[in-house]
């Protein structure tokens, strides 16, 4: 089976991490095909970064389709542009951040997420809220790194997380923690076993929860809000975007 895994923002070297620790739990049998657009953000920190990688995604969603991939999954925490790119595809889309939030509200009675920065919060909270888990997340926290710090092995940006999961286990009760960002998919067995509670990565997450819907030959649904976007013009550099 093929699987798409779209990293939305533009930077390469995060791609290859996140094609690395999706085939590392890959099923035999399983073919990740990781990509990124090449226009748009080199990494996405709140809201306005968010709306300018929406349509490199989705054009890497529809080749996805034409490839005949069984899933997508959306390699961006803030699970960016989930609900268009389930109205474009067939095939299940799998948000990093909505699948490791299911996971850890398996794992423990609370969790916490750690995140990058501040301004990334807001969109997290959003997202616990439209999923019907926020009452299972104890906090929101961020280690106030900045994306691309995490593809620089002499930041120290793993020693902040840490910390803050060290604050989210004894300050806020966690029993389990969500990695906040793609980046961070090399972070959690080692925060795992660093801290004594289960550290969970939404690549591996999605990647897992896309073989089992494949397997199972689940599909999006378009009878609702999903449904295929009605055909009609786009105009100006939007042309061929345009749902036919
Ligand atoms: C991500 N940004 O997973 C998010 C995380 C964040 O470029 N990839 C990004 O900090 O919002």
């Amino acid at each position: 089976m093929k699987i798409l895994i779209v990293n939305p923002n533009t930077t390469a070297s995060m791609t290859a991490k996140i094609g690395l620790a999706a085939r590392a739990v890959a099923a035999q049998g399983t073919e990740i095909i990781a990509v990124n657009p090449a226009d748009g953000p080199v990494s996405i920190e709140g809201y306005y970064d968010e709306a300018f990688s929406v349509p490199g995604l989705l054009r890497e969603i529809a080749k996805g389709e034409q490839r005949g991939v069984l899933a997508h999954i959306i390699a961006c925490f803030d699970d960016t542009g989930l609900e268009a790119a389930r109205s474009l595809a067939t095939a299940p889309v799998i948000g990093i951040g909505e699948a490791a939030f299911h996971l850890a509200s398996m794992l423990g009675h609370r969790f916490s997420v750690v995140t990058t920065l501040s301004r990334s919060i807001a969109a997290i909270e959003t997202n616990l809220l439209k999923y019907g888990l926020i009452s299972r997340c104890a906090s929101v926290r961020a280690a106030e790194v900045p994306v691309l710090s995490l593809e620089d092995p002499h930041s120290n940006a793993s020693h902040l997380i840490s910390a803050e999961i060290e604050r989210a286990k004894t300050e806020d009760h966690a029993e389990a923690i969500v990695l906040g960002c793609a980046g961070m998919a090399d972070l959690a067995q080692r925060l795992t076993q660093q801290h004594g509670l289960p550290v969970i990565d939404g690549v591996a997450s999605a990647v897992k929860l896309a073989e089992a819907m494949a397997v199972l030959g689940l599909q999006t649904s378009k009878i609702g809000a999903y449904a295929s976007p009605a055909a009609k013009p786009y105009l100006g550099q939007f042309k061929s975007d345009a749902p036919s």
